[in-house]
């Protein structure tokens, strides 16, 4: 297992052949908050103490452009997000495969990892059109994790987004290629998609930050540590290690893959990995108290597992007033890297972390 950094991430170097000039730098940057997990031991409480279904309860301001600017580009951009993915998987021969595969990628879900790398793309000066291979690639990989993870062999549920579950539709071998075959095809159409568009160096650095954050040190590593934790006792470190791993990494790798096909300077990628970071957690920490606070048809897929098995969760640890102000600190926190850019450009993405906050399934 990697060896555990002081909040559970792992020290990092990306292995990589010598003469391949690409800068990666490594992911060794804790996350800046007031309190950590680890440190932030409220004693645990129950986590259906409160009847609120919203995580924190703060109303959306209206600075930079107002809420109402900000549902609509999240429409508009979750409108062409659809229509290229559409696009990017034809129904064609072998049908079943590509049924299955099309039936996860197509199935609705917010969005949220393709919206962040359009956003950090456009943030650092790119268009739309330089975004949507690598936003397309990330979500094929999150319908790929989504996929495999309600998989008997894994998290054995048969509910996603209110429908039976990719396995159940078509079959459990089905769903294992059509996952396998999701994770391929976004490599490919991030090669094929940025060629042309985005210079080469770019669209390498991204495959390497995608493949990183998908494999042995990303989902896959956090997906093993969440098996081998099941019926065991898991403290704050362990749990941060499995999100930072594997729900954060994706979300760091969709807005760190946006910023560099945007041209983003080292610098301001590694601005917008932190921020990532950041909101990736707070993604998993209002995920874990949706868990508990909303029914399964307002989620779209099973409520109270967690409590049911009995697993480790962000309100089972630190009760629910502890996460919401663990969220609230995530929130400051990820805005604070967007201090050093352009206050209108960056409202998307300030936006986006307040949307990960609020949201409600
Ligand atoms: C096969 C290499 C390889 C890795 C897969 C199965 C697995 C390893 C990892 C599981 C990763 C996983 C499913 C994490 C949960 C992340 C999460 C909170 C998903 C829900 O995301 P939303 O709310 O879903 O964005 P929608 O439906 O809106 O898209």
């Amino acid at each position: 297992m990697a060896k555990f950094g002081s909040r559970g991430l792992p020290h990092h170097a990306a292995p990589m052949a010598p003469n391949l000039k690409l800068h990666i730098p490594p992911r060794t940057a804790p996350l800046k908050t007031k309190h950590s997990a680890v440190s932030f031991r409220c004693a645990a409480a129950d986590p259906t103490s409160t009847a609120s279904s919203s995580v924190l309860q703060l109303q959306p301001d209206k600075e930079c452009f107002g809420f109402d600017d900000f549902k609509q580009y999240m429409a508009s951009k979750v409108a062409a997000v659809n229509e290229a993915l559409d696009r990017a998987l034809p129904l064609r021969h072998q049908e079943r495969l590509h049924e299955s595969m099309r039936y996860s990628l197509l199935a609705g879900g917010k969005r949220v990892r393709p919206v962040l790398a359009i956003a950090a793309c456009e943030l650092m000066g790119g268009d739309e059109a330089a975004a949507a291979p690598v936003a397309c690639a990330v979500e094929m990989v999150h319908a790929m994790s989504l996929v495999h993870d309600d998989l008997p062999c894994m998290d054995d549920d048969d509910l996603r987004r209110g429908r039976p579950a990719n396995h159940v539709a078509f079959g459990i071998s089905t769903a294992l290629l059509a996952g396998d075959a999701l994770l391929a095809l976004a490599f490919e159409h991030v090669a094929r998609g940025c060629a042309g568009g985005v210079p080469a160096e770019r669209a390498l650095r991204a495959v390497a930050e995608l493949g990183n954050a998908v494999g042995a040190e990303g989902l896959a590593a956090g997906q093993v540590v969440d098996l081998a934790s099941e019926g065991a006792a898991v403290g704050l470190a362990t749990l941060e290690y499995i999100h930072v791993h594997k729900t954060a990494r994706l979300l760091e790798a969709a807005a760190v893959c946006g910023a560099i096909v945007g041209g983003g300077t080292d610098e301001e990628v590694e601005s917008i990995r932190r921020y990532a970071r950041c909101i990736g957690l707070l993604f998993q920490v209002v995920d874990d108290v949706l868990d508990v606070t909303r029914t399964s048809e307002q989620l779209g897929k099973t409520a109270g597992k967690d409590l049911a098995a009995d697993k480790a969760t962000y309100p089972k640890l630190m009760g629910i007033d502890g996460a919401r102000a663990y969220a609230a600190e995530l929130v400051a926190s990820a805005e604070a890297e967007l201090d050093r850019f352009d206050a209108g450009r960056a409202a998307p993405l300030r936006h986006l972390a307040r949307f990960i906050a609020y949201r409600q399934n």
